[in-house]
Protein backbone atom coordinates (compact mmCIF):
# COMPACT_ATOMS: atom_id res chain seq x y z
CA UNK A 1 0.00 0.00 0.00
CA UNK A 2 1.33 3.33 -0.62
CA UNK A 3 -0.29 6.09 1.23
CA UNK A 4 -0.46 9.48 -0.71
CA UNK A 5 -2.62 12.90 0.04
CA UNK A 6 -4.37 15.32 -2.53
CA UNK A 7 -2.76 18.29 -3.86
CA UNK A 8 -4.01 21.41 -5.47
CA UNK A 9 -0.88 23.16 -6.50
CA UNK A 10 1.36 25.61 -6.05
CA UNK A 11 -0.78 28.57 -5.18
CA UNK A 12 -4.00 26.56 -5.07
CA UNK A 13 -3.56 25.26 -2.11
CA UNK A 14 -3.49 25.88 1.53
CA UNK A 15 -1.11 22.92 2.03
CA UNK A 16 2.92 23.02 1.02
CA UNK A 17 4.45 20.19 -0.26
CA UNK A 18 7.22 20.82 2.39
CA UNK A 19 4.28 20.02 4.76
CA UNK A 20 2.85 16.86 2.98
CA UNK A 21 6.82 15.18 3.11
CA UNK A 22 6.29 15.61 6.68
CA UNK A 23 3.88 13.23 7.66
CA UNK A 24 5.17 10.35 8.80
CA UNK A 25 5.05 7.49 5.67
CA UNK A 26 3.69 9.43 3.20
CA UNK A 27 5.09 8.65 -0.32
CA UNK A 28 3.40 11.02 -2.87
CA UNK A 29 0.75 12.63 -3.60
CA UNK A 30 -2.66 12.33 -5.96
CA UNK A 31 -2.10 15.36 -7.85
CA UNK A 32 -3.69 17.47 -9.54
CA UNK A 33 -4.54 20.18 -12.21
CA UNK A 34 -7.33 22.13 -10.68
CA UNK A 35 -7.32 25.00 -13.69
CA UNK A 36 -7.69 22.68 -16.55
CA UNK A 37 -12.23 22.60 -18.04
CA UNK A 38 -13.20 19.66 -18.77
CA UNK A 39 -12.12 18.37 -22.10
CA UNK A 40 -9.08 20.24 -22.20
CA UNK A 41 -5.92 18.09 -23.48
CA UNK A 42 -3.34 18.32 -20.53
CA UNK A 43 -0.09 19.83 -22.17
CA UNK A 44 3.37 17.95 -21.21
CA UNK A 45 4.67 20.92 -20.55
CA UNK A 46 1.90 21.99 -17.57
CA UNK A 47 2.12 18.05 -16.27
CA UNK A 48 6.33 18.47 -16.38
CA UNK A 49 5.76 21.83 -14.82
CA UNK A 50 3.45 20.12 -11.81
CA UNK A 51 5.77 16.70 -11.54
CA UNK A 52 9.06 18.22 -11.56
CA UNK A 53 7.82 20.04 -8.67
CA UNK A 54 6.58 17.04 -6.98
CA UNK A 55 9.64 15.29 -7.29
CA UNK A 56 12.12 17.97 -6.15
CA UNK A 57 10.02 18.00 -2.48
CA UNK A 58 11.51 13.86 -1.98
CA UNK A 59 7.62 12.62 -3.14
CA UNK A 60 5.88 10.54 -6.05
CA UNK A 61 3.20 11.86 -8.23
CA UNK A 62 1.54 8.20 -9.73
CA UNK A 63 -2.04 9.06 -9.30
CA UNK A 64 -3.44 12.15 -11.06
CA UNK A 65 -7.42 13.07 -10.10
CA UNK A 66 -10.21 14.42 -11.85
CA UNK A 67 -9.29 14.31 -15.24
CA UNK A 68 -12.48 15.44 -15.74
CA UNK A 69 -15.15 14.14 -18.71
CA UNK A 70 -16.24 16.62 -20.78
CA UNK A 71 -20.26 16.65 -20.48
CA UNK A 72 -20.65 16.20 -24.08
CA UNK A 73 -19.20 12.63 -23.36
CA UNK A 74 -21.42 11.81 -21.20
CA UNK A 75 -24.41 13.42 -22.93
CA UNK A 76 -23.74 10.96 -26.19
CA UNK A 77 -23.50 14.14 -28.25
CA UNK A 78 -21.53 14.63 -31.79
CA UNK A 79 -18.87 16.56 -30.40
CA UNK A 80 -17.74 13.76 -27.85
CA UNK A 81 -15.43 11.79 -30.24
CA UNK A 82 -13.05 15.24 -30.01
CA UNK A 83 -13.19 15.05 -26.37
CA UNK A 84 -12.45 11.25 -26.20
CA UNK A 85 -9.72 12.20 -28.63
CA UNK A 86 -8.63 14.65 -26.03
CA UNK A 87 -8.67 12.49 -23.30
CA UNK A 88 -6.27 9.61 -25.35
CA UNK A 89 -3.56 12.87 -25.67
CA UNK A 90 -3.99 13.46 -21.48
CA UNK A 91 -3.69 9.74 -20.79
CA UNK A 92 -0.61 9.42 -23.25
CA UNK A 93 0.97 12.89 -22.03
CA UNK A 94 0.44 11.53 -18.36
CA UNK A 95 2.19 8.07 -18.46
CA UNK A 96 5.16 10.14 -20.27
CA UNK A 97 5.86 11.28 -16.94
CA UNK A 98 5.13 7.93 -14.52
CA UNK A 99 1.38 8.39 -14.23
CA UNK A 100 0.12 4.42 -13.50
CA UNK A 101 -3.43 5.39 -12.24
CA UNK A 102 -5.79 8.18 -13.19
CA UNK A 103 -9.13 9.26 -10.92
CA UNK A 104 -12.76 10.68 -12.80
CA UNK A 105 -15.59 9.93 -12.62
CA UNK A 106 -18.88 9.44 -14.49
CA UNK A 107 -21.45 11.77 -12.82
CA UNK A 108 -23.59 13.94 -14.87
CA UNK A 109 -22.74 18.10 -14.38
CA UNK A 110 -21.99 17.61 -10.65
CA UNK A 111 -19.19 16.11 -8.69
CA UNK A 112 -19.89 15.85 -5.22
CA UNK A 113 -22.45 17.58 -3.28
CA UNK A 114 -22.86 18.53 0.09
CA UNK A 115 -25.41 21.27 1.69
CA UNK A 116 -22.91 22.63 4.12
CA UNK A 117 -19.19 23.35 3.95
CA UNK A 118 -18.61 23.46 7.73
CA UNK A 119 -21.04 21.94 10.04
CA UNK A 120 -19.82 22.46 13.57
CA UNK A 121 -19.42 19.26 15.33
CA UNK A 122 -21.53 19.14 19.01
CA UNK A 123 -18.64 16.87 20.59
CA UNK A 124 -15.84 18.90 19.65
CA UNK A 125 -16.17 21.84 18.45
CA UNK A 126 -14.23 21.15 14.86
CA UNK A 127 -16.70 21.19 11.73
CA UNK A 128 -17.01 18.89 8.58
CA UNK A 129 -18.65 18.88 4.97
CA UNK A 130 -22.50 17.67 5.64
CA UNK A 131 -25.33 16.57 3.82
CA UNK A 132 -29.20 16.70 4.77
CA UNK A 133 -31.47 16.00 1.30
CA UNK A 134 -34.10 17.99 3.28
CA UNK A 135 -31.68 20.90 2.94
CA UNK A 136 -31.42 20.57 -0.45
CA UNK A 137 -35.34 20.23 -1.04
CA UNK A 138 -35.38 23.82 -0.55
CA UNK A 139 -32.26 25.11 -2.26
CA UNK A 140 -32.15 24.58 -6.21
CA UNK A 141 -29.22 23.66 -8.29
CA UNK A 142 -28.26 27.36 -8.42
CA UNK A 143 -28.66 27.38 -5.03
CA UNK A 144 -26.15 25.14 -4.33
CA UNK A 145 -23.75 26.02 -6.63
CA UNK A 146 -23.65 29.89 -5.79
CA UNK A 147 -23.40 28.77 -2.17
CA UNK A 148 -20.82 25.62 -1.99
CA UNK A 149 -18.80 28.73 -4.01
CA UNK A 150 -19.50 31.13 -1.61
CA UNK A 151 -18.21 28.82 1.36
CA UNK A 152 -15.25 27.75 0.00
CA UNK A 153 -12.98 29.83 1.61
CA UNK A 154 -11.92 31.75 -1.54
CA UNK A 155 -10.44 28.19 -3.38
CA UNK A 156 -11.96 26.54 -6.33
CA UNK A 157 -13.83 23.36 -5.33
CA UNK A 158 -13.56 20.32 -7.63
CA UNK A 159 -16.33 19.32 -9.59
CA UNK A 160 -17.33 23.44 -9.39
CA UNK A 161 -14.89 25.26 -11.55
CA UNK A 162 -16.79 27.75 -12.30
CA UNK A 163 -16.80 27.12 -16.76
CA UNK A 164 -18.29 24.15 -15.97
CA UNK A 165 -21.38 25.40 -14.21
CA UNK A 166 -21.48 28.37 -16.93
CA UNK A 167 -24.29 26.56 -18.93
CA UNK A 168 -25.96 24.60 -15.73
CA UNK A 169 -29.73 25.24 -16.49
CA UNK A 170 -29.36 24.74 -20.20
CA UNK A 171 -27.23 21.14 -19.51
CA UNK A 172 -29.93 20.01 -16.18
CA UNK A 173 -32.48 20.45 -19.18
CA UNK A 174 -30.63 18.20 -21.73
CA UNK A 175 -30.15 15.40 -18.81
CA UNK A 176 -34.08 15.17 -18.56
CA UNK A 177 -33.85 13.15 -21.61
CA UNK A 178 -31.24 10.90 -20.85
CA UNK A 179 -32.33 7.75 -18.69
CA UNK A 180 -29.84 5.48 -16.88
CA UNK A 181 -29.10 3.08 -19.40
CA UNK A 182 -28.56 5.70 -22.23
CA UNK A 183 -25.91 7.28 -19.79
CA UNK A 184 -24.50 3.97 -18.95
CA UNK A 185 -24.43 3.43 -23.23
CA UNK A 186 -22.45 6.78 -23.17
CA UNK A 187 -20.14 5.83 -20.74
CA UNK A 188 -19.55 2.59 -22.68
CA UNK A 189 -18.89 4.71 -25.30
CA UNK A 190 -16.27 6.90 -23.90
CA UNK A 191 -15.17 3.47 -21.99
CA UNK A 192 -14.31 1.91 -25.52
CA UNK A 193 -12.43 5.34 -26.79
CA UNK A 194 -9.89 5.67 -23.95
CA UNK A 195 -9.09 2.02 -23.10
CA UNK A 196 -6.93 0.90 -25.71
CA UNK A 197 -4.89 3.98 -25.40
CA UNK A 198 -5.08 2.98 -21.01
CA UNK A 199 -3.45 -0.60 -22.25
CA UNK A 200 -0.74 0.68 -24.66
CA UNK A 201 0.90 3.29 -21.98
CA UNK A 202 0.02 0.93 -18.86
CA UNK A 203 -2.39 3.38 -17.42
CA UNK A 204 -5.18 2.45 -15.38
CA UNK A 205 -8.72 4.32 -15.03
CA UNK A 206 -10.09 4.12 -11.77
CA UNK A 207 -14.24 5.27 -11.98
CA UNK A 208 -14.80 7.78 -8.99
CA UNK A 209 -18.46 6.60 -6.90
CA UNK A 210 -20.79 9.07 -7.24
CA UNK A 211 -21.00 11.04 -4.02
CA UNK A 212 -23.72 10.60 -1.85
CA UNK A 213 -24.55 7.30 -3.26
CA UNK A 214 -28.06 8.02 -4.99
CA UNK A 215 -29.65 10.00 -7.84
CA UNK A 216 -29.45 14.18 -6.67
CA UNK A 217 -31.84 16.62 -8.54
CA UNK A 218 -33.16 13.65 -10.86
CA UNK A 219 -30.41 13.59 -12.95
CA UNK A 220 -29.11 9.68 -13.81
CA UNK A 221 -26.37 8.52 -11.58
CA UNK A 222 -25.24 4.88 -12.68
CA UNK A 223 -22.27 4.85 -10.02
CA UNK A 224 -22.85 4.31 -6.19
CA UNK A 225 -23.35 0.11 -5.57
CA UNK A 226 -21.51 -2.90 -5.97
CA UNK A 227 -24.18 -3.84 -8.89
CA UNK A 228 -23.41 -0.30 -10.66
CA UNK A 229 -19.26 -1.26 -10.47
CA UNK A 230 -20.35 -4.88 -11.38
CA UNK A 231 -21.95 -3.51 -14.46
CA UNK A 232 -19.49 -0.48 -15.18
CA UNK A 233 -16.11 -2.88 -14.99
CA UNK A 234 -18.42 -5.27 -17.81
CA UNK A 235 -18.83 -2.37 -19.80
CA UNK A 236 -15.02 -2.57 -21.48
CA UNK A 237 -13.66 -5.67 -19.92
CA UNK A 238 -10.08 -4.93 -19.66
CA UNK A 239 -7.26 -4.95 -16.51
CA UNK A 240 -7.00 -0.63 -16.84
CA UNK A 241 -11.24 -0.34 -16.11
CA UNK A 242 -10.76 0.15 -12.09
CA UNK A 243 -12.64 1.37 -9.21
CA UNK A 244 -11.44 4.09 -7.32
CA UNK A 245 -12.88 3.20 -4.13
CA UNK A 246 -14.08 6.15 -2.15
CA UNK A 247 -15.68 4.39 1.03
CA UNK A 248 -17.12 8.30 2.13
CA UNK A 249 -19.14 8.20 -1.06
CA UNK A 250 -20.52 4.28 -1.56
CA UNK A 251 -20.47 4.73 2.58
CA UNK A 252 -22.66 7.76 2.72
CA UNK A 253 -25.41 5.12 1.99
CA UNK A 254 -25.83 2.53 4.96
CA UNK A 255 -26.74 -0.46 2.81
CA UNK A 256 -23.21 -0.27 1.20
CA UNK A 257 -21.17 -2.88 2.93
CA UNK A 258 -17.71 -1.14 2.42
CA UNK A 259 -15.25 -4.01 3.52
CA UNK A 260 -17.33 -6.36 1.73
CA UNK A 261 -17.43 -4.04 -1.86
CA UNK A 262 -13.43 -3.83 -1.06
CA UNK A 263 -13.05 -7.49 -1.20
CA UNK A 264 -15.76 -8.05 -4.28
CA UNK A 265 -13.70 -5.54 -6.36
CA UNK A 266 -10.29 -6.18 -5.00
CA UNK A 267 -10.55 -10.16 -5.85
CA UNK A 268 -11.41 -9.07 -9.14
CA UNK A 269 -8.16 -7.29 -9.37
CA UNK A 270 -10.33 -4.00 -10.00
CA UNK A 271 -9.00 -1.48 -7.97
CA UNK A 272 -7.39 1.26 -9.00
CA UNK A 273 -6.81 3.36 -5.66
CA UNK A 274 -8.97 4.11 -2.54
CA UNK A 275 -9.90 7.38 -0.67
CA UNK A 276 -10.61 6.56 2.87
CA UNK A 277 -12.69 7.99 5.03
CA UNK A 278 -15.68 7.67 8.04
CA UNK A 279 -19.12 9.07 7.87
CA UNK A 280 -21.29 9.78 10.59
CA UNK A 281 -25.20 8.96 9.46
CA UNK A 282 -27.77 11.06 10.85
CA UNK A 283 -30.75 9.93 9.62
CA UNK A 284 -32.20 9.22 5.47
CA UNK A 285 -29.90 10.91 3.24
CA UNK A 286 -28.47 12.93 6.35
CA UNK A 287 -25.03 12.73 7.51
CA UNK A 288 -21.92 14.31 8.13
CA UNK A 289 -17.90 13.52 7.23
CA UNK A 290 -16.31 12.31 11.06
CA UNK A 291 -12.84 11.97 11.76
CA UNK A 292 -11.14 8.38 10.35
CA UNK A 293 -10.95 6.83 13.62
CA UNK A 294 -13.41 3.77 13.03
CA UNK A 295 -15.66 4.86 16.93
CA UNK A 296 -16.12 8.77 15.31
CA UNK A 297 -18.32 7.45 12.57
CA UNK A 298 -20.36 4.64 11.61
CA UNK A 299 -17.72 2.98 8.94
CA UNK A 300 -15.10 0.06 10.43
CA UNK A 301 -11.67 1.62 9.55
CA UNK A 302 -9.97 -2.10 10.44
CA UNK A 303 -12.59 -3.92 8.76
CA UNK A 304 -12.07 -1.47 5.29
CA UNK A 305 -7.99 -1.72 6.04
CA UNK A 306 -7.95 -5.64 6.52
CA UNK A 307 -10.10 -6.12 3.09
CA UNK A 308 -7.16 -3.94 1.49
CA UNK A 309 -4.57 -5.90 2.89
CA UNK A 310 -6.11 -9.19 2.06
CA UNK A 311 -7.23 -8.39 -1.57
CA UNK A 312 -5.22 -4.99 -3.21
CA UNK A 313 -2.22 -4.69 -0.69
CA UNK A 314 -0.19 -2.93 -3.67
CA UNK A 315 -2.92 -0.42 -4.47
CA UNK A 316 -2.85 3.60 -3.24
CA UNK A 317 -4.82 5.16 -0.77
CA UNK A 318 -5.14 8.43 0.17
CA UNK A 319 -6.87 10.25 3.29
CA UNK A 320 -9.42 11.66 2.11
CA UNK A 321 -11.63 14.60 3.67
CA UNK A 322 -11.05 15.78 6.77
CA UNK A 323 -12.70 18.08 8.98
CA UNK A 324 -11.56 21.94 9.82
CA UNK A 325 -9.35 21.02 13.06
CA UNK A 326 -7.25 23.57 15.19
CA UNK A 327 -8.32 26.71 13.81
CA UNK A 328 -7.43 25.74 10.24
CA UNK A 329 -8.62 27.63 7.53
CA UNK A 330 -8.12 26.13 3.94
CA UNK A 331 -10.09 24.36 1.14
CA UNK A 332 -13.29 22.29 2.92
CA UNK A 333 -12.22 19.03 3.35
CA UNK A 334 -8.36 19.69 2.33
CA UNK A 335 -6.49 20.98 5.35
CA UNK A 336 -3.53 19.75 6.43
CA UNK A 337 -4.23 18.48 9.76
CA UNK A 338 -7.25 16.01 10.17
CA UNK A 339 -5.90 14.60 7.10
CA UNK A 340 -2.35 14.20 8.00
CA UNK A 341 -3.99 12.76 11.57
CA UNK A 342 -6.06 10.10 9.13
CA UNK A 343 -2.86 9.09 7.31
CA UNK A 344 -0.69 8.42 10.60
CA UNK A 345 -4.18 6.48 11.81
CA UNK A 346 -4.46 4.25 8.50
CA UNK A 347 -0.46 3.58 8.81
CA UNK A 348 -1.02 2.38 12.11
CA UNK A 349 -3.95 0.00 11.30
CA UNK A 350 -2.06 -1.11 8.24
CA UNK A 351 0.76 -2.08 10.46
CA UNK A 352 -0.73 -3.72 13.03
CA UNK A 353 -2.19 -5.64 9.98
CA UNK A 354 0.71 -6.55 8.40
CA UNK A 355 2.75 -7.79 11.50
CA UNK A 356 -0.21 -9.91 12.65
CA UNK A 357 -0.60 -11.12 9.26
CA UNK A 358 3.11 -12.47 8.94
CA UNK A 359 3.12 -13.18 12.91
CA UNK A 360 0.83 -15.95 11.32
C1 LIG B 1 -13.91 14.87 -3.72
C2 LIG B 1 -13.09 14.02 -4.61
C3 LIG B 1 -13.69 13.99 -5.98
C4 LIG B 1 -12.89 13.14 -6.96
C5 LIG B 1 -13.50 13.19 -8.34
C6 LIG B 1 -12.70 12.36 -9.34
O1 LIG B 1 -13.45 15.37 -2.75
O2 LIG B 1 -12.89 12.77 -4.10
O3 LIG B 1 -13.74 15.31 -6.42
O4 LIG B 1 -11.60 13.62 -7.05
O5 LIG B 1 -14.80 12.74 -8.33
O6 LIG B 1 -13.10 12.75 -10.60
Amino acid sequence: MKITFRWYGSGSDSVTLSQIKQIPGMTGLMGFLDYKAAGEVWTQEEIAAYIDEVHAAGLECEVIESVNVHEDIKMGLPSRDRYIENYCTTIRNLAKFGVKVIVYNFMPVFDWLRTDLARVIPEDGSNSLYFDEAELGCMGPLDIVRSTIENSNGFSLPGWEPERLAELETTLKRYERITPDELRANYKYFLDGILPTCEECGVVMACHPDDPAWPIFGLPRIAHSQEDFDKIVKLHDSPCNTVCLCTGSLGSNPDNDIPAIIRHFGEMGRIGCLHVRNIKHLGPHKFREAAHLSETGDLDMYAIMKAVHDTCPDTYIRPDHGRMIWGEVGRPGYGLYDRALGATYLNGLWEAIDKNKKRG
